[in-house]
């Protein structure tokens, strides 16, 4: 058992703290129109080039540490789910939190990368909301649920959010990349499907039109350190990994400065409450991107 070491909360720190990110021009990240056009028509866009390899390196380095539930660190997870196995090579991974406990997560938020092209599709400042770590180990990487992101975040409105998938290793059909379902962001909202659970479980909620369509997936592959961009009602889901390579995956979510609070209790766990009807902002969800100020904390302008 490793020695439990406290470390400091990230989240207080708002703008780079690693100079990982420093050569990252912003000017040159934006999307095109075309992109633009073909996110708004298919709800999803990529895959685009977000990570050099030493990023990469400094973020796979942190999510091996993470798998070790007792890591330094461990209390300030949003979210910890991991399998029971003790084999470093089988471990099954999802988490929420990891920008306040590993400095490189904590500085991809603020890559421009990734700000500039967020900023564009919300059509406005980028809030954060809250990131995400999935890892599939080889072989035994289980699927995740066809589900909307929006069906987990209905505390929170107007819904102005966008989510960044950010492969760490290169993902393909056989590994289990992201797949998604275009046009379905067009779709009402469906209930929460158990992520962990059985990849088809909201197939039974859809119309003759909507299985159809689900029937044709479209799956997004992409090497290490692209991303891709969807919208909060996107129907998308994941096959289990039946390769002999992990496949890990970042993910931040994000929201248009001005998204409010529907709820009087914590919106995370471990963090402070915002009240029901007053926007998200504060120590845990701190703006990432202004275009009307490009001197936000942490941006390359
Ligand atoms: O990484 C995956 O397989 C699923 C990711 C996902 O569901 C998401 O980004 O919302």
């Amino acid at each position: 058992m490793i020695d439990h070491v406290a470390i400091s909360d990230l989240s207080t720190r708002h703008g780079f703290v690693t100079d990982l990110f420093s050569d990252t021009k912003a000017t040159e990240h934006f999307l095109s129109d075309a992109q633009i056009a073909s996110f708004r028509e298919n709800g999803f866009v990529g895959p685009i080039s977000l990570l050099s390899p030493p990023q990469i390196d400094a973020l796979l380095e942190e999510l091996d540490g993470f798998c070790d539930p007792e890591h330094p660190g461990c209390e300030l997870w949003y979210e910890y789910h991991r399998n029971e196995s003790n084999d470093p090579d089988n471990i099954l991974f999802h988490a929420l939190g990891a920008w306040r406990i590993g400095p490189a997560f904590h500085d991809a938020l603020w890559n421009p990368r990734f700000t500039r092209p967020a900023s564009q599709l919300l059509g406005g400042a980028v809030r954060f909301w809250h990131d995400q770590i999935f890892s599939k180990p080889a072989r035994h990487g289980g699927p995740i649920a066809w589900h909307q992101d929006y069906s987990y975040w209905t505390r929170t409105a107007p819904m102005n959010h966008l989510t960044c998938w950010i492969a760490l290793d290169d993902a393909t059909e056989e590994n289990g990349c992201i797949q998604y379902i275009p046009e379905s962001h067009h779709w009402d909202l469906l209930p929460m499907a158990d992520l962990a659970g059985d990849l088809d479980s909201i197939r039974e909620l859809l119309t003759d039109e909507q299985k159809d369509r689900l029937a044709k997936p479209v799956p997004l592959e992409a090497k290490a350190g692209q991303a891709s961009f969807h919208h909060p009602m996107l129907l998308h889901g994941s096959s289990a990994n039946r390769s002999n390579r992990p496949r890990r995956a970042m993910v931040i979510n994000v929201i248009l400065d001005g998204v409010c609070s529907l709820s009087d209790e914590p919106l995370l766990a471990r963090t402070e409450p915002i009240p029901s009807g007053s926007p998200l902002e504060g120590q845990f969800f701190p703006l990432l991107f202004d275009p009307a100020n490009t001197t936000t904390p942490g941006s390359n302008a």
